[in-house]
């Protein structure tokens, strides 16, 4: 029998590379995506199925988390056998100035669809997968953290991630339902959105190497994350929900690094070695030294990356290390993409954009560089 598996936030980061694995996996996907005034399924372009077509295996519908009526309606629709829910506002930064829209999609979108199955009796058939986050652990309590770790939010999203979290476990327990939470320590890939740390970096030096930007404004580059590659986690996802039973897991590396060391990093696959002085919100990376023909824009005594104080947050999660024993145990994942050949991969794409960018822009077609971030 071909399964049926519904993505909500199928247009996102990990939405794309889940779509990718299902469809691979020979199962009919559904995914749902929001109305926008620009199209924004870039990220699935390359796996969109004609819908002219008899054989499509990929279905898209317009919906948001925040219309129960629609979410029931697409469910009645689908009657998938798995509904991976990876829609969100995402964003922690954000959530300070977004709280309740945060809360309304994260927290009472979980409920929405968890209700909507129960509402429409497809409770024993439909298994759920909540994407649940290392913020929960916040301010940390034990280290490294594992599924027993206790949980302290920081933010607005970590405490509507927490509410997700656990009503996920009440579906499972009150009513019986396959619910399952995967607790995703930090992931990423070249199809990470351009405002989150790491892409921020790879994006924002990419184009300061090529020219088409001058530094990069950051944050608290001390915080610690463990990092890995979004194609490792999103097979946990379907590992998740092909067991026996439903339970919740940890998905981590176990290997934790500074923003700072991202940034060393991504500056040496371009072939620029930094030098970092001065400290607190004065801190600056100065170019000691640009070899090869990544970085012509940049020479020795550049500045090329400030503090701006607009990056910290109100409440900070200073770090995260997970531990995924259990994951390992019973599940058999390894991750298999370290950190730092996921860096080189995110700077060889965005270095790829910059130059198609700088080539443009010597020939008179200057294309708008986004900065903010
Ligand atoms: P992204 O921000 O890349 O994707 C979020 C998706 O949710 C997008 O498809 C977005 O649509 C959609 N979405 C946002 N708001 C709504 C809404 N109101 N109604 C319907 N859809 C909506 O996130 P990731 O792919 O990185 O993460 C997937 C999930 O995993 C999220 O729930 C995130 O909180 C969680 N998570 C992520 C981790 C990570 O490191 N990446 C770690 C732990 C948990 P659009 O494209 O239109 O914006
Ligand atoms: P995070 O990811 O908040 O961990 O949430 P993000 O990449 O935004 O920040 C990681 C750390 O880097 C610090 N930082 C900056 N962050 C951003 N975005 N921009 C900056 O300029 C900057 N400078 C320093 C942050 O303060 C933070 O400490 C991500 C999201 O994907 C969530 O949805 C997910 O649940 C968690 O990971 C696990």
């Amino acid at each position: 029998m071909t399964k049926c598996a519904l993505i909500t936030g199928i247009t996102g980061q990990d939405g794309s590379y889940l779509a990718e694995l299902l469809l691979e996996k020979g199962y009919n996907v559904h995914g749902i995506k929001r109305r926008a005034s620009l199209f924004n399924t870039q990220r699935i372009d390359h796996v969109y199925q004609d819908p002219h077509s008899n054989h499509q295996k990929l279905q898209l519908y317009y919906g948001d988390l925040t219309d129960s009526s629609n979410l029931t309606r697409i469910l009645s629709e689908v009657k998938p056998d798995e509904v991976y829910h990876l829609g969100a506002q995402s964003h922690v930064a954000v959530s300070f100035e977004a709280p309740e829209y945060t809360a309304d999609v994260d927290a009472m979108g979980t409920l929405r669809l968890l209700e909507a199955i129960r509402f429409l009796g497809l409770e024993s058939k439909t298994r759920f997968y909540q994407a649940s986050t290392s913020e929960l652990y916040g301010l940390v309590q034990e280290t490294p953290q594992r599924e027993t770790t206790p949980f302290h939010p920081r933010s607005p999203y970590a405490v509507a991630k927490l509410y997700a979290y656990w009503i996920t476990v009440n579906y499972r327990e009150a009513y019986g339902m396959y619910a399952c939470n995967g607790i995703l320590f930090n992931h990423e890939s070249p199809r990470r959105g351009e405002t989150f740390v790491t892409r921020k970096i790879t994006r924002g030096l990419a184009n300061i190497a090529q020219g088409l930007e001058e530094c990069l404004y950051m944050g608290n580059i001390d915080a610690l994350r463990d990092w890995g590659h979004a194609k490792d986690y999103v097979r946990m996802q379907w590992m998740m929900l092909q067991q026996e039973e439903p339970e919740d897991f940890v998905i981590a590396t176990g290997v934790q690094y500074s923003v700072r060391e991202f940034i060393i990093w991504s500056a040496h696959e371009l072939g620029i070695e930094l030098a970092f002085c001065g400290e607190g919100i004065d801190e600056v990376a100065t170019v000691v030294s640009v070899s090869g023909d990544k970085a012509p824009a940049v020479k020795p005594g550049d500045v090329i990356m400030r503090i701006d104080p607009r990056y910290f947050r109100p409440a900070e999660v200073e770090t995260l290390l997970g531990d995924p024993a259990k994951a390992k145990t019973k599940l058999g994942w390894v991750p298999e993409i370290t950190a730092q050949e996921m860096c080189a991969e995110m700077v060889a794409e965005d270095l790829k954009t910059a130059r198609r960018h700088a080539l443009l822009r010597q020939h008179g077609m200057d294309l708008p560089v986004a900065l903010e971030g």
